[in-house]
């Protein structure tokens, strides 16, 4: 038991920078996509250095959403939120990276882009709270369930990028 114990403490402080890592759930949201945004939303991942796992192009049902934004179902803003969620294509992602959930949501900014910073993604391209334009998860938890519930497994891609070595310490 306590062999075990001092095996399982020595595993998690042996783990690299680059394998102490968790992943995220983002997607851009249809006025994201439909303002031309993508492009500029991926390039704030990638430069930052988070490593891409997954992405798709789809245009999801109202079911989806619903299960997505489950926690939401009691508001007053739910049948809208759905509505716009569903009125268009979105580009969903998982990205990956040492404290990704937690830095990810600081890139997107407040919930509301009128307390969103400047230099945030919603700071600096958008205005409205109900066209926010992209989703971040709020927890490792949170996006374990999203990425389990807009992907595959197989389309989560294992690989390493070149640059990691430059990124992370060790
Ligand atoms: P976040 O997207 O920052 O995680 P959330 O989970 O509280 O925020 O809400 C999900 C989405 O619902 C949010 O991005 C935009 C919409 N929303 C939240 N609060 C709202 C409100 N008061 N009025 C209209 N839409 C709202
Ligand atoms: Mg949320």
């Amino acid at each position: 038991m306590v062999i075990c114990s001092v095996l399982a403490l020595f595993s998690i402080f042996s783990k690299s920078m680059a394998e102490a890592r968790e992943r995220t759930f983002i997607m851009v949201k249809p006025d994201g996509v439909q303002r031309g945004l993508v492009g500029k939303i991926i390039k704030r991942f990638e430069a930052k250095g988070f490593k891409l796992v997954a992405l798709k192009f789809t245009w999801p049902s109202e079911d989806l959403l619903k299960k997505h934004y489950a926690d939401l179902a009691g508001r007053p803003f739910f049948p809208g939120l759905v509505k716009y969620m569903s009125s268009g294509p979105v580009v969903p992602m998982v990205w990956e990276g040492l404290n990704v959930v937690k830095t990810g949501r600081f890139m997107l900014g407040a919930t509301d882009p009128k307390d969103s910073n400047p230099g945030t993604i919603r700071g600096d391209l958008c205005i409205q709270v109900g066209r926010n334009i992209i989703h971040g998860s709020d927890s490792v938890e949170a996006a374990n369930k999203e990425i389990n519930l807009w992907f595959e497994p197989k389309e989560l891609i294992a690989w390493k990028p070149a640059s990691e070595a430059w990124i992370y310490e060790d």
